[in-house]
């Protein structure tokens, strides 16, 4: 049997997989149109509070946002432990510059989105996820596809997030190896490239084609996991690759460094920064 064609009014349905689709009940739609790149949506739901989709697949909410954005920052630069230049590749909605620009020793972040009109959006109808990142001086904003900048960029940078949509539609490009290649020959040395890399229970074949790619370029090639309500089918998995040590880092380190951090967090902590890159056995076997 096929899904419903249509579906009840008044829900964000979500089909990004074959067999399972997520309904969003919205109480408030604040907008709901095509940008030049991608059908985008705002809207209130109880629960999740403000919403953002494109082209129907949840991207943020403010209620969970926190989990994703901590994990993808704090890990790499806490692990890293002297990161002053970070380079976002999409990111859109700010929430990854704002967790990012916590950090003291950041000196310098340059994001690049393709599309200026989820900035905009975000900006108007969701301020609180960026809250004020994009007022920053150490920010660095360009409108531009991110798979064109990383091949024709000179700078190097301590850490690279992936902050990407689905390997579908615009963020198709961020998951390929010619990508994940020139992405390598930005890193400074030393430095971490993470991305996101879907639910592995529901995207499994997406998470082994980056682990296999990552493998080829990085002496330390694997991936570490988080579970966000919103993206739903389990743990999200977050690739991780790098030429040096830094996943080695020991608790004691990573509590040093987090306390003079002095930052607040709801998810992050040294224990689940290390915690989260122990694999059960159906991840492991899909990394190879
Ligand atoms: N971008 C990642 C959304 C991935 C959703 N995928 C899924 N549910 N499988 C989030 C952007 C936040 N800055």
């Amino acid at each position: 049997m096929t899904a419903p064609e249509t579906w009840p009014e008044g829900w964000n349905v979500e089909r990004l997989h074959a067999d399972h689709a997520q309904a969003l009940r919205i109480s408030h739609e604040f907008y709901d149109s095509a940008t030049e790149h991608q059908r985008l949506r705002v809207f209130e739901n109880p629960t999740f509070g403000r919403v953002m989709t494109l082209d129907g697949v949840v991207q943020v909410t403010e209620a969970d946002n926190f989990i994703y954005h901590e994990m993808l920052t704090h890990v790499p630069i806490l692990a890293h432990g002297a990161v002053g230049r970070v380079l976002i590749i999409g990111g859109g909605d700010g929430g990854m510059a704002r967790e990012v620009l916590k950090h003291r020793g950041v000196e310098q972040v340059t994001m690049v989105e393709i599309d200026g009109a989820v900035v905009d959006f975000c900006t108007s109808h969701l301020p609180a996820i960026s809250a004020g990142a994009f007022d920053d001086p150490r920010l660095d904003l360009v409108i531009a596809d991110g798979a064109d900048f990383m091949k024709q960029n000179a700078d190097c940078y301590d850490v690279i997030i992936v902050d990407s949509t689905d390997p579908v539609g615009p963020g198709e490009v961020l998951f390929t190896d010619s990508f994940y290649g020139h992405a390598k020959a930005r890193l400074a040395p030393g430095g971490i490239l993470v991305t996101q890399n879907g639910v592995p229970f529901l995207q499994g074949a997406e998470l082994t084609n980056t682990m296999r790619a990552f493998r080829a370029l990085f002496a330390d090639a694997t991936c570490y996991l988080a579970s966000v309500p919103s993206y739903a089918g389990g743990a999200m998995a977050f690739g991780w690759g790098t030429q040096g040590a830094a996943r080695r880092v020991d608790l004691a380190t990573l509590q040093d460094r987090f306390a003079r951090a002095e930052i607040a967090t709801d998810y992050y902590t040294p224990e689940v920064h290390l915690a989260a890159f122990a694999l059960p056995p159906y991840v492991a076997r899909l990394i190879g």
